[in-house]
């Protein structure tokens, strides 16, 4: 009975304590987060991936602000824009490549984009959750020491 009693509490505390948890896992309520985001104020940011940066290599965002991230491959290899506890931290709306020959993909979260080289475009949408710095890495070969890497800062 009392074992019983103690794992119930855990639980309770588990289930309060998970939508604030999103850097150890992901934000479990963005999908309520993105339907009551003004998708009128999206702000567009463009990230230029080359051979071997990003631009700009310092991303700052806005917490609760939703966005549209287009990383775009402007390099002559394929590149990755990685920011695995950053897209954690997000509530997701989408991923996309541009129309007319794109689509898109809803996911809980993601954990890594590539934009293919010569121009290739992914889109990321999301509304900014948790305030913190995150890393960015492209994870191909040794193109972070190459110079591939940068963080976003959300306030
Ligand atoms: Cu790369």
């Amino acid at each position: 009975m009392r074992k019983s009693v103690i794992a119930l509490a855990a639980g309770a505390a588990l289930l309060f304590a998970v939508p604030f948890a999103a850097s150890a896992d992901y934000v479990k309520n963005g999908a309520d987060i993105v339907k009551a985001a003004d998708w009128e104020k999206m702000e567009t940011v463009v990230i230029e991936l080359d051979d071997h940066d990003f631009h700009p290599q310092h991303l700052k965002l806005k917490a609760g602000q939703p966005y549209r991230l287009v990383i775009k491959n402007v390099g002559e290899q394929d590149h990755y824009y990685t920011a695995e506890e950053f897209f954690r931290s997000v509530a997701w709306r989408k991923v996309q490549t541009p129309r007319p020959q794109g689509g898109e993909v809803k996911a809980p979260y993601f954990t890594a984009l590539e934009a293919y080289k010569d121009g290739g475009v992914v889109e990321a949408f999301f509304v900014t959750v948790e305030k913190g710095t995150f890393e960015v890495v492209c994870t191909i070969d040794d193109h972070v020491d190459k110079g591939m890497h940068g963080t976003i800062t959300v306030e």
